[in-house]
């Protein structure tokens, strides 16, 4: 594994980029045919133990250390082609062209973690807890999740709230994500709503909170590196889950094992990993990351580089309209007549309409698009590209919701850079 080190352009942590390529006989391109196939990955079975116990003094490791022999390389077994923007807390993203699938392989799920995952996680005494403004509190194994309510599987996209931020000028501070921090894998749980109704939400509860067993970077127990929460309304619907499973096996122990929420549509950040907790309270959540400017964008246009009171600031609710184009890879080369294809995606709504231009925004063609295979996945969409000759031309996609939300070419600055869906744009080499 190759790095090249460059600087945090908030000038205070260093990030590390390269790309990790174990090579591994399940890295195959995901184009053709198999693209629509559930993918069960029953080889990586193992893998977990293996992640857990290779490297279990990473707590103790300085912030920023480096080791690329152990931390990285172990923490992503499990995992292949994802760019490693962050080894401590692990951040890694996919490159676009590895999201091709309509469901996202577990090995190329994101990774984005604020603080440091719990080594070896036993799923069978895992216990959540419901508490707070509840009627019972309920104290839950994964057993007891399986036996109690019923189980479901779904499709859900989620997508960190930074994801893009690496396009804003100035700079914003955190993991400088471009288009890969987000993924559509299939879940396997039971609904929040479900457990909800079983300890009876009070009708003062106005909001969630929840609780995790990571630590904090520092290493202090009684620091917690995130908290969020969601309004009850948004907890309470049907697509919430409460998952152990991830494409037909257990959680991936970077995504969450043994137990995680997935929050379809929202920021990402409400999708809470290593899950132990869930509060309900009577007033909007002031967890870790709840507050100041973590997952909140000013509540009126600012100039860029502008600063922002925090109380101007909002809550990140759904996520905003986007389409990634997954074929062909920026820089490939293509024929004359050729496909473009990808996904696309809206918070809490459905997507309407995918349009494509070759011509820098001058003349748009209208994709094929799929419905979502259930309410909270993502579209797939394609287009036959017919260019009239060879040379260099730049694709762009551009996605529109079922409520006319279209996405921009440009995107007003936020202080955390925050929900940058402008168009994705790749280039490429027709010949
Ligand atoms: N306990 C815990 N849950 C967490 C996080 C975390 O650091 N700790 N990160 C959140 C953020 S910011 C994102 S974007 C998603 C990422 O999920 P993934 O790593 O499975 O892709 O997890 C969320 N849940
Ligand atoms: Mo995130």
């Amino acid at each position: 594994m190759a790095f090249d080190e460059t600087k945090d352009t908030g000038g205070k942590t260093k990030i590390f980029k390269g790309t990790f390529r174990p090579g591994e006989a399940g890295d195959r391109p995901n184009a053709g045919p198999h693209r629509r196939s559930f993918l069960v990955q029953a080889g990586m079975a193992g893998f977990g133990a293996l992640a857990g116990a290779a490297f279990p003094f990473h707590r103790n490791v300085p912030t920023g250390f480096v080791s690329p022999a152990s931390a990285s390389e172990n923490r992503l077994v499990g995992k292949n082609g994802l760019t490693l923007l962050n080894d401590r807390p692990l951040n890694a993203e996919t490159p676009p062209e590895l999201l091709d699938d309509t469901i996202t392989p577990i090995e190329r799920h994101f990774i984005r973690n604020n603080g440091l995952p719990p080594d070896n996680p036993d799923p069978h005494t895992w216990t959540l807890t419901i508490d707070g403004l509840v009627e019972q509190t309920l104290s839950l194994r994964i057993e007891d999740l399986r036996d109690q309510f019923e189980v479901v599987t779904r499709a859900l996209v989620i997508e960190c709230a930074g994801n893009g931020r690496r396009f804003f000028n100035p700079p914003t501070r955190g993991n400088q994500w471009s288009y890969g921090a987000v993924g559509c894998s299939l879940w396997t749980g039971v609904r929040l709503k479900d457990v909800l109704d079983k300890a009876g939400v009070h009708r003062d509860a106005v909001y969630t909170a929840h609780y995790g067993a990571d630590g904090h970077l520092s290493g202090d127990p009684s620091r917690s590196p995130i908290s969020r929460g969601l309004p009850v309304w948004k907890a309470i619907t049907e697509t919430v889950l409460l998952a152990f499973q991830m494409n037909g096996i257990p959680l991936h122990p970077m995504n969450g094992a043994p137990l995680r929420l997935v929050v379809p549509g929202w920021p990402a950040s409400t999708s809470h990993k290593w899950l132990t907790r869930i509060e309900l309270r009577d007033q909007v959540h002031d967890g870790t990351k709840m507050t100041g400017k973590s997952y909140r964008v000013p509540s009126y246009p600012v100039a860029p580089g502008e600063k922002v009171a925090d109380e101007e600031m909002v809550i990140i609710e759904r996520m905003p309209v986007k389409s990634l184009i997954t074929f062909p890879a920026d820089n490939g080369e293509v024929e004359l007549s050729s496909e473009v294809r990808g996904h696309a995606w809206s918070g809490d709504r459905d997507v309407a309409k995918v349009e494509i231009s070759t011509d820098y925004g001058a003349s748009w063609i209208a994709a094929s698009l799929e419905p979502p295979i259930n309410p909270g996945a993502w579209q797939n969409w394609r287009a036959q590209l017919e260019l009239a000759q060879a040379g260099y031309y730049e694709i762009w996609a551009r996605a529109t919701d079922s409520a006319g939300d279209i996405q921009p070419f440009d995107i007003g600055w936020n202080p955390k850079g925050y929900l940058n869906n402008s168009v994705h744009r790749v280039n490429v080499h027709a010949k």
